[in-house]
C-alpha cells in the first residue's frame, strides 16, 4: 500500500510538473510534437536570455562571388566558424519547381538542412509564396487573397493543394536515424508590412488568425507534421497592440518574433533611428515573450551591402545583448544583382569594408555561432 501510494504521488507530482511546465511555455504549441522538436524547444526556453545564436539565410549554398562550393560560407570564411541558424526559403515550391525562387534547387535545400542539422545547428525557413488567387507573386497585394483561400473560399482548393507540396517537402527531412528534423517555420511573415497578399493593409485581423489556424491544423491533424515550431513574425511596429493585433493564440505559436533592416536613410543627424528602432521593439517583444512563455527572434536584419564598417560591433550588438533575443538573421549573400545592379547581401565576406568589426562581433561570448551551439545539444532532452 505504501509502495501504491508512492507511486501514485509520484504520478501526480510528474503530472503537476508536467501541466506547470506547459502554462509556463515549457512545450512547444504542438502537443504531439516530435521528441527532438521538444528538446529544441526545452533547450532554448533554457537559453533565453542567456546567448544569441546568429543565423544567416541561405548561408551553405551561396555567398559573394561563388555558388554551391561543398563546405563554403561566407560567414566561415571571415569568422571561421558556420552561423548556427541557417534560414532557407520554399518560394516556388508550391509550384512544383525544382528551384526556388532564388534559383535554389530544393534537393539542395533538403541537403543544406540535413547538415545543419547533423552539425547541431537550427534551421528555419520562409515562405514567400504564389498568391493563390490569381498565381502571382507574393509580393501581389490584391485585396481578398487571404479570404479566397480559407475554407469555402474560391481558391481554398489550390491552398490546400500548395500545403500538400510543402507538406511531402517537410517530410522528407530526416535525420540518420529516420527522425523528422525539427524547423522554425515563419510562414506569412512581415504580417504588419504592406507589401506580400497576406499583409495587414489587404487582410482582416480575423482572416489572418484563420488562416494561420487552418495551416497550422491542417500540417499537424491531416499531414502528421509534428516537427515544426511555429514563429510568428511582423515587421516593424510600435506598440504591443499593433504587434499582438493578428496573433493567432498561444497554441499556434512557439516564438515571436520581427524584421527590421537598417536602411542609409535610417541615420540621421540626430542619431540613429535604426538603434531606437530596434531597443523599442526588441523591448516589446521580450515583455509579450515574458508574458505568453514563448521564444523570441530578431529574425530577418541587416544593413544591405554593409557600407559602415562598425555597424556589427556599434548598432547590432549592443541590442542583442541589452536583450538577448533567441537568435539574429541576417539575410542573403547574393551579390550582385541583375535586376537592380546593386549589390545584395549582409553577411560579411572576406575583403568586405565589416570583416574585422564582425570578427569582434563574432568573438563576443553572447553571440553564439555553430561550435558552442552543438555543444549545447540542442536536439537532446537533458531532464526527460
Ligand atoms: C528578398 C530579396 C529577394 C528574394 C526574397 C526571398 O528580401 O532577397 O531577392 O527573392 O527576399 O528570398
Amino acid at each position: 500500500m505504501r509502495k501504491f501510494n508512492c507511486i501514485f504521488s509520484c504520478l501526480m507530482l510528474v503530472c503537476a510538473t508536467t501541466i506547470a511546465q506547459q502554462k509556463a511555455g515549457f512545450f512547444p504549441s504542438d502537443k504531439k510534437a516530435t521528441r527532438e522538436t521538444i528538446a529544441l524547444y526545452k533547450n532554448l526556453q533554457q537559453l533565453k536570455g542567456k546567448a544569441v545564436l546568429f543565423g544567416h539565410q541561405d548561408d551553405l549554398a551561396y555567398g559573394v562571388g561563388w555558388q554551391y562550393e561543398k563546405g563554403r560560407s561566407d560567414v566561415k570564411d571571415v569568422s571561421g566558424e558556420y552561423p548556427a541558424v541557417f534560414g532557407w526559403e520554399l518560394g516556388h515550391l508550391e509550384l512544383d519547381s525544382a528551384k526556388s525562387l532564388d534559383q535554389v534547387p530544393f534537393e539542395k535545400i533538403k541537403e543544406f538542412i540535413k547538415f545543419g542539422y547533423e552539425q547541431g545547428a537550427i534551421n528555419t525557413i520562409s515562405w514567400h509564396f504564389t498568391n493563390p488567387l490569381n498565381g502571382k507573386s507574393a509580393w501581389d497585394v490584391t485585396p481578398g487573397s487571404v479570404a479566397s483561400i480559407l475554407p469555402g473560399g474560391s481558391r481554398h482548393d489550390t491552398y490546400v493543394l500548395y500545403l500538400d507540396r510543402l507538406a511531402n517537402f517537410l517530410k522528407d527531412l530526416k535525420g540518420k536515424k529516420g527522425e523528422p528534423i525539427p524547423v522554425l517555420f515563419r510562414p506569412f511573415h512581415e504580417l504588419t508590412g504592406n507589401w506580400f497578399w497576406w499583409c495587414q493593409n489587404v487582410c482582416s485581423p480575423d482572416e489572418f488568425i484563420s488562416i494561420w489556424r487552418f495551416t497550422a491544423d491542417y500540417l499537424r491533424n491531416k499531414k502528421g507534421i509534428h516537427h515544426l515550431l511555429y514563429v510568428y513574425n511582423t515587421a516593424e511596429f510600435n506598440s504591443r497592440e499593433q504587434f499582438l493585433e493578428r496573433y493567432p493564440g498561444d497554441e499556434y505559436v512557439d516564438m515571436v518574433s520581427f524584421d527590421s533592416y537598417q536602411h542609409q536613410n535610417a541615420i540621421t543627424e540626430k542619431g540613429n533611428d535604426f538603434i531606437r528602432q530596434i531597443d523599442s521593439r526588441l523591448k516589446m517583444l521580450d515583455e509579450v515573450a515574458a508574458e505568453k512563455g514563448k521564444l523570441t527572434a530578431f529574425a530577418e536584419t541587416g544593413y544591405e551591402a554593409i557600407p559602415q564598417a562598425d555597424w556589427w560591433t556599434k548598432v547590432l550588438l549592443p541590442a542583442l545583448k541589452k536583450y538577448k533575443p533567441g537568435y539574429v538573421l541576417v539575410w542573403r549573400n547574393a551579390g550582385l544583382m541583375k535586376d537592380t545592379g546593386k549589390m545584395h547581401f549582409y553577411a560579411p565576406y572576406k575583403g568586405q569594408v565589416s570583416e574585422d568589426d564582425f570578427k569582434k562581433f563574432f568573438a563576443d561570448p553572447d553571440i553564439w555561432f555553430l561550435k558552442k551551439t552543438k555543444a549545447a545539444n540542442l536536439y537532446k532532452l537533458k531532464n526527460p
